[in-house]
């Protein structure tokens, strides 16, 4: 038995789990055939969650995805767990709103279609790949163009690796110039995209084969962590408290971790954090890639390819870790061990200053919380970092590793980069887009855009040296469709207009973006449309409990509706209301050769840093670290 939830937001049980699909089942709503594409908790307004007192009775709701695998059909259904009934069943239109995301059985399945297909065994015999066990189909998601005889199917597109031996890691192996685009419902290879015979690059890359790594380096002592007398944060069910700081984490088989009621010192800052969506489109236009464009979040549910981490490899020090209960495809609840990470570092110096007309010398030492979880998407490995620093700062980092995506060096093409004699590393982009619903010392918050301006040299300015900072309110959301400009150091202050800090400014948490290149693709792409949320670096929108995916609903196979050019549409204001802030950041790559084999961690994020927030600087009181620098 799973300990029974005593918060609305509490994560879903196991138990929970087995009871919505036994709900469902009592309801004829699954067959043999029904796959769970989706199933997670449907959480409450936010006003009921405030409202909510210890101990009072709240519901429990389940929202799923059901998917039957011989017909396509697709429903969206709602499971009172309270009630013990299904409270609703909305069929979905996968022409128009989009298909179930890519399951794990499709992955399995598609090796057997294109492997049956006479086509594509012929195709890989031109190339000289007779033996089918050492071929690994890599099954993609489709994308959305609009082609004849696509319409509303079941699709991915499936590009070829070979594999030499179990041990030995297809991705140095990539099989150019032929495609398959295979409809999952009716199990078969609709078109064969077959245009060039390029050589498939032999030589192998394996990181984890000390012949090909050469022997381990002796030039690195030991470095431990040690907290003898333990970490300073505590742990009540998934609520987490360290120092100022308190938080609750979910986690959710498609958005992964989910953070919840962030406070400092009691003072609420934001109601909800999660990595809403991510793309990772290619820039390659042959014909055996222009389609590569993944949604890591909306398309594979990047919560269910959550690793189970390990002890002093993943983490370092006294580490708190918080399984995850994720359902299968078929409904039974599984458990990932050491799914989050909860620890914390030391970050160097927090503040310094050695006086020379006191002759005083002080230091202190800053720290930071960490709540982490990776996942494995493939080739691709994805950390997501969330940060909390003694001074109010809160950071979210995405490390990018693992392997590249790869494709046979071919002498000027434009769209590559040679890594090694035989292979080439697409150029793409990894595009996140965090929702963060704030809640700046309260519901009622507003944004300002800060920029660095210069000013004119004349009067007031005569000698020129004079610069100041322009504030741009943003009333409205379409007001608030606004990118990062680096030159300028802009910002996106949060405020709080009913709430002044000492001395009279509204308290404030500014928004630093890292300013790079948003969404590449050209206006009119298939991409731009169903990405467009990577088309800006911020959006502002109001609260909405039914506005979460800042690329739809269901995004595989959607041409493009809903998300956040529909929720902005409205252009409901966004000035003293409750509003939710959704920032896009990433990483334009243009792979190196030492990103191969394996990439070292590549790191993008963002900063959300108090501004006015507190009325001095709030670490004055951290005690210097014990021995030798204390005081005297
Ligand atoms: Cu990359």
């Amino acid at each position: 038995m799973s300990p029974t939830p005593t918060h609305p937001l509490a994560r879903l049980t196991a138990d929970e789990i087995e009871a919505a699909v036994k709900i469902l089942k009592v309801a004829n709503l699954v067959t043999e055939a029904t796959r769970f594409a989706y199933l997670g908790l449907a959480e409450p307004t936010k006003a009921e969650v405030l409202a909510h007192t210890p101990g009072a009775p709240f519901n429990r709701i389940v929202k799923a995805l059901l998917l039957d695998l011989t017909t396509g059909d697709t429903k969206s259904v709602i499971v009172s767990l309270t009630n013990g009934l299904v409270e609703r069943v909305d069929p979905i239109d996968t022409r128009t709103q989009g298909q179930a995301p890519i399951l794990d059985d499709d992955l399995f399945a598609v090796g057997d279609i294109v492997k049956a297909d006479a086509g594509w065994v012929e195709a890989m015999a031109r190339r000289g790949l007779t033996d089918l066990d050492k071929i690994i189909p890599c099954p993609l998601s489709a994308g959305e163009y609009g082609f004849e005889g696509e319409e509303g199917k079941r699709l991915l597109r499936v590009l070829s690796f070979v594999q030499h031996r179990p041990s030995d890691h297809p991705w140095a192996h990539p099989v150019d110039g032929v495609v398959a685009y295979v409809d999952l419902i009716a199990r078969k290879v609709i078109r064969l995209v077959d245009h060039a015979v390029l050589p498939v690059p032999q030589e192998e890359h394996n990181h984890d084969d000390p012949a090909y790594t050469g022997p381990p380096r002796t030039t690195l002592k030991p470095l431990e962590i040690t907290q003898p007398e333990g970490p300073s944060f505590t742990v009540d069910g998934d609520e987490i408290t360290w120092d100022a700081w308190r938080l609750r984490i979910g986690f959710d088989a498609r958005e992964g971790l989910v953070l919840y009621q962030i406070s400092n010192a009691g003072r609420p800052i934001v109601y909800r954090a999660s990595v809403a969506e991510m793309v990772v489109p290619y820039g390659d236009p042959s014909p055996t890639r222009f389609w590569q464009n993944y949604f890591d979040i909306g398309e594979y549910l990047i919560g269910l390819q959550v690793n189970s981490l390990e002890l002093g490899c993943d983490c370092l020090g006294e580490i708190h870790y918080f399984d995850a209960v994720l359902p299968t495809t078929t409904g039974e609840p599984r458990v990932v061990k050491n799914a989050i990470c909860l620890h914390e570092e030391d970050y160097g110096v927090l503040w310094k200053h050695t006086d020379i007309f006191t002759n005083s010398s002080e230091v202190r030492r800053q720290r930071r919380l960490v709540v982490s979880y990776f996942a494995t998407i493939g080739n691709y490995d994805y950390g997501f970092y969330w940060y909390f620093y003694l001074d109010g700062t809160i950071q979210l980092e995405v490390k990018a590793t693992g392997f590249i995506f790869t494709e046979p060096y071919r002498p000027g093409n434009p769209y590559a980069n040679q890594i090694t004699a035989e292979i080439a590393g697409p150029y793409h982009q990894h595009l996140y887009n965090v929702r963060l619903d704030m809640m700046v010392d309260g519901l009622t918050n507003a944004v300002e855009e800060l920029d660095a301006v210069r000013v004119r040299t004349g009067p007031g300015n005569e000698f020129g040296n004079a610069f100041t900072r322009s504030t741009v309110r943003l009333r409205t959301e379409s007001e608030a469709m606004r990118d990062a400009h680096a030159a300028a150091g802009r910002v996106w202050k949060v405020l709080n207009p009913n709430r002044l800090n000492a001395v009279g400014q509204p308290v404030g948490y500014v928004l630093i973006p890292q300013a790079g290149p948003l969404l590449l693709a050209d206006e009119g792409s298939s991409i731009r449309r169903r990405g467009a949320f990577a088309t800006h670096h911020l959006w502002v929108t109001r609260y909405h409990p039914d506005e979460r995916f800042p690329g739809g609903e269901l995004i595989n196979g959607n041409p493009g509706t809903g998300g956040l050019p529909a929720y902005a549409a409205q252009d409901r204001s966004i000035d003293g209301e409750d509003i939710v802030v959704w920032h896009t950041f990433g990483a334009t790559h243009f792979p190196r050769p030492e990103d191969w084999p394996v990439m070292p961690v590549a790191r993008c994020g963002f900063t959300l840093k108090p501004t006015g927030f507190f009325g001095r600087n709030p670490t004055l009181d951290i005690p210097p670290s014990a021995g030798h620098c204390s005081p005297g």
